[in-house]
């Protein structure tokens, strides 16, 4: 008797395994706490949003953000670019002037723009001390969607060229 309650259990061990195995997801979801350590850095806040951002605007998906993607993703959402929380302006970004941007081009200007860095120390009264924001903290600010009412994907911040 024991011993079939041993092979049941040892079955039940292996088929919750094997399930749990197969529902995990192949690519974890980017969180913005790349470094999984609780905090959320002014770093890693300009980096998460810089690529959310360059997903939204690069419509052809080739890695590269033309003026013409840029002014056919404001045509479409006429009123984001206006309520986005942060923009960041083609000439601050385009650090080779070859008239595109790339996805290092935007993090290093996200990174470097103080409307981001006054955006992200406005998350909590302790960022400009302490230079990063708990996930609790972070959560509630990501909650206010005002610049995306209908619920779109749209991205905190916008680019202008
Ligand atoms: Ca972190
Ligand atoms: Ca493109
Ligand atoms: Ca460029």
């Amino acid at each position: 008797m024991k011993q079939i309650a041993l092979i049941v259990c040892a079955g039940l061990f292996i088929a919750h395994l094997t399930a749990s195995e197969s529902s995990e997801p192949a690519a974890p979801e980017p969180t913005v706490d790349a470094n999984q350590d609780g905090k959320v850095s002014h770093e890693e806040f300009a980096t998460h949003h810089a690529r959310e951002v360059f997903t939204y605007y690069d419509v052809d998906g080739d890695g590269k953000i033309t003026k013409k993607e840029v002014e056919q993703i404001h045509q479409e959402n006429p009123a984001h670019a206006g309520a986005a929380k942060a923009t960041l302006k083609h000439p601050d970004i385009d650090k080779n002037k070859d008239g595109v941007i790339t996805p290092d081009e935007l993090e290093q200007a996200a990174k470097k723009s103080p409307d981001v860095k006054t955006l992200f120390h406005g998350i909590s009264e302790n960022a400009p001390k302490d230079n990063w924001v708990n996930q609790a903290e972070y959560d509630s600010w990501a909650g206010d969607t005002s610049f995306d009412p209908e619920g779109q994907g749209l991205p905190v911040m916008s680019i202008s060229f």
